[in-house]
Protein backbone atom coordinates (compact mmCIF):
# COMPACT_ATOMS: atom_id res chain seq x y z
CA UNK A 1 0.00 0.00 0.00
CA UNK A 2 2.81 2.30 0.46
CA UNK A 3 4.43 2.19 -2.26
CA UNK A 4 1.89 3.97 -4.76
CA UNK A 5 1.56 7.06 -2.21
CA UNK A 6 5.16 7.34 -2.22
CA UNK A 7 4.98 7.52 -6.15
CA UNK A 8 2.75 10.15 -6.09
CA UNK A 9 4.35 12.49 -3.89
CA UNK A 10 7.79 11.81 -6.11
CA UNK A 11 5.79 12.79 -9.26
CA UNK A 12 4.29 15.71 -7.45
CA UNK A 13 7.76 16.63 -6.32
CA UNK A 14 8.98 16.52 -10.18
CA UNK A 15 6.22 18.11 -11.53
CA UNK A 16 6.39 21.03 -8.82
CA UNK A 17 10.33 21.76 -9.73
CA UNK A 18 10.45 22.63 -12.57
CA UNK A 19 8.94 26.82 -11.52
CA UNK A 20 10.51 26.65 -8.42
CA UNK A 21 13.56 26.53 -10.52
CA UNK A 22 12.90 29.40 -12.19
CA UNK A 23 12.78 32.97 -11.31
CA UNK A 24 9.32 33.42 -9.77
CA UNK A 25 8.58 37.23 -9.46
CA UNK A 26 11.25 38.36 -7.84
CA UNK A 27 12.35 41.94 -6.58
CA UNK A 28 15.92 43.30 -7.76
CA UNK A 29 18.00 44.02 -6.13
CA UNK A 30 16.46 41.85 -3.26
CA UNK A 31 18.06 44.51 -0.88
CA UNK A 32 18.49 48.18 -0.30
CA UNK A 33 19.21 50.28 2.36
CA UNK A 34 16.44 51.42 4.67
CA UNK A 35 15.30 55.08 4.41
CA UNK A 36 17.01 55.17 0.84
CA UNK A 37 15.54 56.30 -2.43
CA UNK A 38 16.19 53.07 -4.25
CA UNK A 39 14.66 51.73 -7.75
CA UNK A 40 13.62 48.07 -7.17
CA UNK A 41 12.47 46.33 -10.19
CA UNK A 42 9.87 43.27 -10.02
CA UNK A 43 11.55 41.10 -12.27
CA UNK A 44 9.26 38.59 -13.97
CA UNK A 45 10.89 35.17 -14.94
CA UNK A 46 7.99 33.42 -16.34
CA UNK A 47 4.60 33.35 -17.17
CA UNK A 48 1.49 31.71 -15.07
CA UNK A 49 2.13 28.35 -16.95
CA UNK A 50 4.65 27.13 -19.84
CA UNK A 51 3.44 28.68 -22.70
CA UNK A 52 1.15 31.21 -21.52
CA UNK A 53 1.92 34.54 -21.77
CA UNK A 54 1.61 37.23 -18.92
CA UNK A 55 -0.82 40.73 -19.72
CA UNK A 56 -0.27 42.07 -16.41
CA UNK A 57 1.66 42.68 -13.29
CA UNK A 58 -0.04 44.29 -10.35
CA UNK A 59 2.43 44.81 -7.67
CA UNK A 60 1.31 46.24 -3.96
CA UNK A 61 2.99 49.07 -2.59
CA UNK A 62 3.06 48.18 1.49
CA UNK A 63 2.00 51.06 4.03
CA UNK A 64 5.64 51.79 4.80
CA UNK A 65 6.91 52.96 1.55
CA UNK A 66 6.43 56.55 1.28
CA UNK A 67 6.21 57.25 -2.13
CA UNK A 68 6.86 54.99 -5.40
CA UNK A 69 6.63 56.15 -8.93
CA UNK A 70 7.01 53.59 -12.16
CA UNK A 71 9.19 53.98 -14.43
CA UNK A 72 7.42 53.54 -18.05
CA UNK A 73 8.13 50.98 -20.03
CA UNK A 74 7.52 51.10 -23.89
CA UNK A 75 5.21 48.68 -24.97
CA UNK A 76 3.15 48.96 -21.33
CA UNK A 77 0.70 50.66 -20.04
CA UNK A 78 0.81 51.69 -16.42
CA UNK A 79 -2.51 52.08 -14.13
CA UNK A 80 -1.95 53.88 -10.28
CA UNK A 81 -3.82 53.55 -7.52
CA UNK A 82 -3.71 55.39 -4.28
CA UNK A 83 -5.17 56.00 -1.14
CA UNK A 84 -4.61 60.20 -0.79
CA UNK A 85 -1.94 60.97 -2.09
CA UNK A 86 -0.17 57.62 -1.16
CA UNK A 87 0.62 54.83 -4.04
CA UNK A 88 -0.76 51.48 -3.45
CA UNK A 89 -0.71 49.76 -6.30
CA UNK A 90 0.87 49.46 -9.61
CA UNK A 91 -0.15 47.75 -12.58
CA UNK A 92 2.25 47.31 -15.86
CA UNK A 93 -0.43 46.36 -18.52
CA UNK A 94 1.29 44.47 -21.71
CA UNK A 95 2.19 41.55 -23.33
CA UNK A 96 5.44 39.17 -21.92
CA UNK A 97 5.65 35.38 -23.63
CA UNK A 98 6.32 33.23 -21.08
CA UNK A 99 9.75 31.98 -22.67
CA UNK A 100 11.09 36.15 -22.01
CA UNK A 101 11.27 38.38 -18.85
CA UNK A 102 11.51 41.50 -18.00
CA UNK A 103 11.60 44.23 -15.58
CA UNK A 104 8.68 46.29 -13.73
CA UNK A 105 10.68 48.94 -11.88
CA UNK A 106 9.39 51.62 -9.10
CA UNK A 107 11.47 53.63 -7.86
CA UNK A 108 10.89 54.21 -3.85
CA UNK A 109 11.19 56.08 -0.87
CA UNK A 110 11.95 53.01 1.25
CA UNK A 111 11.19 53.51 5.93
CA UNK A 112 13.48 53.82 7.71
CA UNK A 113 13.15 50.99 9.11
CA UNK A 114 15.45 47.51 8.83
CA UNK A 115 13.54 44.68 7.80
CA UNK A 116 11.41 42.78 5.22
CA UNK A 117 9.60 44.40 2.94
CA UNK A 118 6.75 41.89 0.90
CA UNK A 119 5.10 43.38 -2.18
CA UNK A 120 2.45 40.97 -2.60
CA UNK A 121 2.05 40.48 -6.73
CA UNK A 122 -0.56 39.60 -9.03
CA UNK A 123 0.69 38.02 -12.22
CA UNK A 124 -2.25 37.61 -14.74
CA UNK A 125 -1.51 35.70 -18.12
CA UNK A 126 -3.66 34.45 -21.32
CA UNK A 127 -4.55 31.61 -19.56
CA UNK A 128 -4.79 31.80 -15.88
CA UNK A 129 -2.95 33.90 -12.86
CA UNK A 130 -0.43 33.77 -10.32
CA UNK A 131 -0.82 35.14 -7.37
CA UNK A 132 2.80 35.85 -5.90
CA UNK A 133 1.39 36.48 -2.14
CA UNK A 134 2.80 33.97 0.25
CA UNK A 135 5.22 35.78 2.99
CA UNK A 136 7.88 34.28 4.08
CA UNK A 137 8.92 33.75 7.45
CA UNK A 138 11.96 35.44 8.96
CA UNK A 139 12.55 32.80 11.24
CA UNK A 140 12.48 30.22 8.37
CA UNK A 141 14.58 31.85 5.97
CA UNK A 142 15.54 28.73 3.86
CA UNK A 143 11.50 27.95 3.43
CA UNK A 144 10.13 26.87 -0.05
CA UNK A 145 7.17 28.63 -0.42
CA UNK A 146 5.43 27.66 -4.02
CA UNK A 147 4.34 31.77 -4.79
CA UNK A 148 6.42 33.98 -2.35
CA UNK A 149 5.69 37.76 -2.85
CA UNK A 150 8.83 39.50 -3.98
CA UNK A 151 10.60 40.74 -0.62
CA UNK A 152 13.61 43.60 -0.08
CA UNK A 153 15.31 43.00 3.12
CA UNK A 154 16.13 46.60 4.56
CA UNK A 155 19.28 47.23 5.80
CA UNK A 156 20.54 49.62 8.24
CA UNK A 157 21.50 53.21 6.61
CA UNK A 158 24.61 53.23 6.89
CA UNK A 159 26.39 56.04 8.58
CA UNK A 160 27.99 57.65 5.62
CA UNK A 161 30.73 59.79 5.64
CA UNK A 162 30.74 59.96 1.62
CA UNK A 163 27.37 59.68 -0.14
CA UNK A 164 26.51 56.04 -0.50
CA UNK A 165 25.97 54.66 -3.83
CA UNK A 166 24.06 56.71 -6.55
CA UNK A 167 21.02 54.53 -6.18
CA UNK A 168 19.39 56.77 -8.55
CA UNK A 169 20.67 58.66 -10.63
CA UNK A 170 18.71 61.71 -12.22
CA UNK A 171 15.95 62.23 -9.27
CA UNK A 172 15.43 65.28 -7.66
CA UNK A 173 13.73 65.65 -4.42
CU1 LIG B 1 9.12 30.58 -10.85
Amino acid sequence: MKAPIIALLALAAGAAAPSLALAHVVAAPGEAKAGSYSAVAFRVGHACAAGDATLKVRVEVPDAVASARPQPKPGWTIAVEKDGDKVTAVTWTGRLPDDQFDDFALLMKLPAQPGSLVFPTIQTCEKGESQWTEIPDPERPGEKLTRPAPTVRLTPAATDQAPAMPDMPGMKH
